[in-house]
């Protein structure tokens, strides 16, 4: 097939690149190289495979997206501005890149590639807001975040929204409500609603893939605004101490970055999933400490972390994947356990000279009353 990958330069898609060459489709990548990712004034990735056609424009472009779409039967849209706690100050950029990126896509799908085979499209954890939990009385709960009175106090767990027990975190289903707390998040919804409402009314067979947390070779690690995994390897390497919000033992779903490339593989070749939202993720939940404990073995950091006793706003304390239905309509089965990724990743990371600039954005995010004590 030749199939066109947006964002196909970044993190997440150049993987996908790789496994789509391998199999022995045609690639094409429509990617603006945002210099936030990329570093300013870059041309093409060295990573990028050499076989894969890169078409350089941003997605908000119609003649670039247009040209980008000619002769192509699968889209997968990558594209997108992914800091969270960005997102929160610089609106109107990231509801553009993504809500009007997506909705300039699906015009020229419409207006020019109604046959498409597949389309399939990055969602992301971030809409649930908090994962679902289990209360001892009450049974499993869907609470919103923790009030700030709570966090002030330095009490971190969830509690029960019915009778305020400390609650148990659980997987966490497809089915559980939405309640995204950012701008970020909401624009993720927004991708996900675009195309499974516009693929259902033309008939194109559409997955959105709920992505956890991912980590991996080719993360952006001198960009700030990143997730957790790449921020603590790039202030490990630089030989500073990271910073850790809440007291550290918040978890995440961490996810490796070739599973979630071959999930989209999967979402191609079975039709299974077509017209649902799927839930990505290694389906185990992970505590900062144990990410910082393995990865300063691995990069060889002897340093500790800083604690610095204050939390992030509109930051949930867990939520990990529940895979049920990845696994069945998708017979995705995470190959990659935390150990050997986080091999990976510090193999990998020990190559790289990334520019620290975790202290100037966290400084930002001060500035704007998000960072909380
Ligand atoms: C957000 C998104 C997720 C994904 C990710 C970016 C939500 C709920 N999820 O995940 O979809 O886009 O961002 O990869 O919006 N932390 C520190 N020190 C740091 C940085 C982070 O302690 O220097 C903590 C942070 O307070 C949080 C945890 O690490 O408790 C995870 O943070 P993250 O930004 O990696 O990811 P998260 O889950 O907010």
């Amino acid at each position: 097939m030749k199939i066109l990958v947006t964002g196909g330069a970044g993190f997440v898609g150049s993987h996908l690149v790789d496994l789509l060459l391998e199999r022995g489709h045609q690639v094409r990548v429509l990617d603006n190289l945002e210099p936030q990712v990329h570093g300013a004034g870059r041309g093409r990735p060295e990573y990028l495979h050499a076989e894969a056609e890169l078409v350089v424009g941003d997605v908000r472009d119609r003649d670039a997206v247009r040209h980008a779409l000619r002769g192509v039967e699968a889209v997968f849209h990558q594209a997108a501005a992914v800091g969270v706690g960005q997102s929160m100050y610089e609106i109107e950029r990231y509801v553009s890149a993504n809500s009007l990126g997506a909705a300039v896509l699906l015009d020229a799908i419409h207006a020019e590639r109604k046959d498409l085979a597949k389309m399939v499209v990055a969602s992301s954890m971030s809409i649930y807001g908090e994962g679902l939990y289990v209360c001892e009385g009450c049974g499993p709960v869907h609470p919103r975040l923790r009030p700030d009175a709570q966090l002030s106090e330095h009490d971190w767990e969830m509690r029960c929204p019915g009778c305020r027990r400390i609650v148990a975190p659980a997987p966490t289903p497809e089915d559980k409500p939405l309640y995204p707390t950012s701008v970020y998040a909401v624009t993720k919804r927004d991708h996900e609603e675009l195309f499974l409402s516009v693929g259902e009314a033309y008939r194109i067979p559409t997955v959105a893939l709920r992505y956890f947390n991912i980590y991996g070779p080719r993360q952006a690690l001198s960009n700030p605004y990143t997730g957790v995994a790449a921020i603590f390897s790039c202030r490990m390497l630089s030989g500073n101490a990271p910073s850790v919000f809440e007291d550290g033992l918040q978890s995440r779903d961490f996810v490796h970055v070739r599973d979630i490339a071959r999930a989209n593989l999967l979402a191609l070749e079975n039709s299974g999933a077509d017209y649902q939202a799927v839930n990505v993720g290694s389906g185990r939940g992970t505590t900062l400490r144990e990410l910082i404990s393995l990865l300063a073995s691995r990069i060889g950091y002897d340093g500790h972390p800083d604690y610095v006793q204050r939390f992030r706003a509109g930051d949930i304390r867990h939520c990990s994947a529940d895979i049920t239905r990845a696994r069945k309509l998708l017979g995705f089965e995470p190959s990659i356990d935390f150990e050997q990724g986080v091999d990976d990743l510090a193999a990998w990371a020990r190559t790289q000279r990334p520019i620290d600039a975790v202290d100037t954005a966290r400084a930002e995010l001060a500035r704007h009353g998000l960072i909380r004590q």
